[in-house]
């Protein structure tokens, strides 16, 4: 038969043999199948269709589609055909006048072949258009009853989500790792419409005001003249506006520290940022933050990891999540909310809760756990779900309501106004991802892509020609009604309340709050920053913000620029620190971090493959690293090599074992790095690269079987905090193991700051 026939065959036969995945069926507890990342695809001819990664279907009886239903609008039959079902047997050559002749208007197929490939893109969103998204559930406590009469949140009730992140200012294109805001929004699939939390994962907002979003935007975004720089905010125009708004000082605190670069998308803390209020079913309402809190922990990148990933891997985010959920190791955190007595002034220990640029400290209020959300199924077309999703912060369920922050105000016009010209029209929500899994019975009609057939004459109300439908819930049936809030007697004003002029003292708050490390890195960030600006007021403004955060890290970037450090333009308020708000100082679970194992099969392959076993067997993720790629015939079962001395980046990796002295790659080029020769003659230099770049990040690194000769060539101090050197694989990992639920290892790090 003919090869590829025979291939696509055994492809088929190959999908219909797959044993059940991880992702079919509630997930247990994560980890237990990670070994599934640990072996490589190995290519053999085309390879088979991937198996449908759908994990728990939508259970909804009332109508959200079916993954079946969705795929069966264009891909029924096994026959290629046009988008009217006319089948094809040809579609590699167009329709001519003879084989070396013009060709002929006539074909049909290569027209509707281009013209649909022509319009295949939309607009990309003009923020947060860079993202990757996952499926999962949600399961609520049943705590937060007494807040909220909200059904999805009533105890035990699970309920399908989709969560999108996102940076903010790049392009749908950008890199994963850029210093940037990042987006957290979640729609909750509720049995009583759609709920949507459309999220940040900084807690605090650069204006106060929404009318102010286009002209942030505008200066974060690229220069307009030259469309540079991309996805970044160290350029002149983002710092004149954060200088010249101070209200921007506490948000731009956050992007500066580790918060900005984060370490995945599974590690990062969510929040709805503003004050929402709740009802319950007494009528009783409730001010709240809601909180997302990960499992894994809050952990960033060093930005140099940052910066190298932009290059090496700008997918680093993205693909860490589809890796962790296709692995079984499924993401999770705990929604919380901060609750406040709904007053009229709306204040709480004198911190005005309408105001987006403040934080509630946790030690004030804390954060009250009220369910858990688990993302469990990565999504099976970029385009229909990540891309097409539309969040929107006026998606509410009985039970959870707005308040007059006025940043919140402007962001409720504007998220259905961006989707009618993103998604072509008001249609978008009969989109498959879109659509509620409770009963819709609207009376909005017609308009683009509808591709809804109404039934019935009389699409309004009251009527008596389709007997009156739809009829109008009551109070009593769980309608959403607005919480009758009482209003003040008021002016007309432009104008913001005085409690929205204190612009700095939380700032300090944040700074005081942080460990030495995040001090320094939060320095560097500046410097960095502000030393991208060419315009010397920017730069000088840029410090007159630093000098009423603190004196000391105003200095410090004032050297770094060569300027001198001005002095407070008002007196730096007492802050009392939060310790909440600093990633160091505890510890969490390590499951899913990476641990590199760098061995050329020859020392000690035994303790080698226990070692491998047992970070599998923690619920960690092991990748061995080799001198060159195949199998290491290590006097038993040949290990598969996954990465090799020219793959492999330290960025990747949460920690690294070396076992024993590896020989150098034959594609090692010594020779070119002249330094690397003579600290080490037979140490490959990229080798030397991963362990150096290893050790600068603050990663655990262990050895043994001799490794200690390979660290010294290096130039990596034996005795330096978090390197291991032990007899034994297994003690040297149980060791590594330890240092990896502190994250990093911080003593590495300059603490003068
Ligand atoms: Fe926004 C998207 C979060 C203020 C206007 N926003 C968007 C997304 C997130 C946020 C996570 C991406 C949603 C997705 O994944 O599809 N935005 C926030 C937060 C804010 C905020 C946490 C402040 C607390 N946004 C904000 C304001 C405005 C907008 C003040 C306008 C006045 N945001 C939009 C938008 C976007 C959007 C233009 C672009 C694409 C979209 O909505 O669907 O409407």
């Amino acid at each position: 038969g003919h090869p590829l026939k025979e291939a696509v065959k055994k492809a088929k036969d190959a999908v219909t043999d797959e044993p059940a995945g991880p992702q079919d069926g509630i997930p247990g507890k994560p980890n237990s199948q990670s070994p599934s990342l640990a072996e490589p695809t190995e290519p053999q001819g085309p390879l088979p269709p991937k198996a449908d990664q759908s994990g728990p279907r939508p259970t909804s009886p009332t109508g959200a589609p079916s993954r079946d239903d969705q795929a069966a609008v264009a891909q029924q039959g096994e026959w290629l055909t046009t988008a009217q079902g006319d089948r094809l047997y040809e579609t590699d050559h167009s329709l001519k006048a003879g084989p070396r002749g013009p060709v002929l208007l006539q074909d049909h197929h290569l027209r509707e072949k281009i013209t649909h490939f022509d319009h295949e893109r939309i607009p990309e969103r003009v923020v947060h258009a860079r993202g990757a998204a996952a499926h999962g559930v949600f399961r609520g406590y049943g705590t937060a009853a007494n807040v909220t009469k909200a059904a999805f949140l009533a105890e035990g009730v699970e309920t399908s989500v989709f969560v999108r992140f996102s940076t903010v200012l790049g392009s749908r294109g950008s890199a994963d790792t850029v210093r940037d805001t990042r987006g957290f929004a979640t729609k909750f699939y509720t049995t009583e419409g759609t709920f949507d939390l459309v999220g940040n994962n900084i807690p605090v907002f650069f204006i106060q005001d929404a009318i102010k979003f286009p002209d942030i935007i505008h200066a974060g975004k690229p220069h307009p003249d030259r469309e540079i720089p991309q996805a970044q905010s160290a350029h002149d125009t983002f710092w004149d506006f954060v200088t010249l708004h101070s209200e921007a000082t506490h948000h731009t605190l956050w992007n500066m520290s580790d918060r900005g670069i984060p370490r995945s998308y599974r590690m990062m803390e969510g929040f709805g940022v503003h004050t929402f209020r709740l009802e319950n079913a007494a009528g009783e309402t409730t001010l709240v933050k809601f909180h997302w809190k990960p499992r894994l922990g809050v952990h960033s990148l060093v930005w140099e990891e940052a910066q190298i990933a932009g290059g090496v891997d700008p997918d680093f985010h993205r693909r860490d999540l589809a890796d962790a959920i296709e692995a079984g190791a499924y993401p999770e955190w705990e929604l919380g909310i901060q609750a406040f007595p709904d007053t009229p002034e709306q204040t709480f220990e004198g911190i005005d809760l309408l105001d987006p640029t403040k934080i509630v400290p946790e030690e004030l209020a804390p954060v009250q756990p009220i369910g858990v959300l688990t993302l469990n199924r990565n999504p099976s077309n970029y385009f229909a779900e990540t891309e097409q999703v539309a969040f929107h912060v006026g998606h509410l369920v009985p039970g959870i309501d707005v308040t007059d922050d006025p940043l919140l105000q402007g962001r409720l016009f504007s998220y259905l106004d961006t989707q009618i010209s993103r998604l072509g029209g008001p249609n978008f929500s009969q989109l498959p991802i879109n659509r509620p899994h409770a009963p819709v019975n609207d009376m909005l009609r017609d308009g683009m892509h509808q591709s809804a057939v109404h039934r019935g004459v009389a699409p309004y109300h009251p009527n008596s020609l389709d007997g009156g439908c739809p009829f109008m819930a009551g109070a009593d049936s769980g309608a959403d009604i607005e919480v009758p809030v009482a209003l003040p007697a008021a002016r007309k004003v432009r104008e913001a309340p005085a409690s929205f002029d204190d612009h700095f003292s939380q700032a300090r708050l944040f700074w005081l709050s942080m460990s030495p490390p995040e001090r320094e890195h939060i320095a560097n960030a500046y410097s960095f920053e502000l030393g991208k600006c060419y315009e010397q007021a920017v730069k000088e403004r840029g410090l007159q913000a630093l000098a009423n955060i603190d004196s000391e890290l105003c200095a410090q970037v004032a050297t770094a620029l060569g300027l001198p450090a001005p002095e407070p333009t008002q007196p730096l308020r007492d802050a009392t620190p939060s310790p909440a708000l600093s990633q160091i100082g505890a510890t969490w679970p390590v499951d899913g971090r990476i641990i590199g194992i760098v061995t050329d099969g020859t020392h000690d392959a035994e303790g080698m493959r226990a070692v491998r076993q047992a970070v599998l067997d923690a619920g960690m993720v092991a990748l061995v690293i080799g001198p060159a790629g195949g199998k290491l015939d290590a006097g038993g079962e040949p290990v598969t090599v996954q990465r090799t001395f020219a793959t492999a980046r330290s960025i990747e990796f949460d920690a690294l074992l070396v076992v024993g002295t590896p020989a150098a790659g034959a594609d090692a080029l010594p020779a070119r790095d002249a330094k690397a020769k003579t600290a080490a003659a037979d140490l490959d230099p990229r080798l030397r690269l991963l362990l150096d770049e290893a050790f600068r990040h603050g990663k655990a690194i262990g050895g043994w079987a001799g490794a200690e000769r390979v660290l010294d060539a290096a130039g990596l101090p034996t005795d330096a905090p978090g390197v291991v050197v032990g007899d034994s694989g297994t003690t040297v990992l149980e060791q590594v193991q330890n240092l990896l639920t502190q994250h990093r290892v911080w003593e590495r790090f300059d603490t003068s700051l």
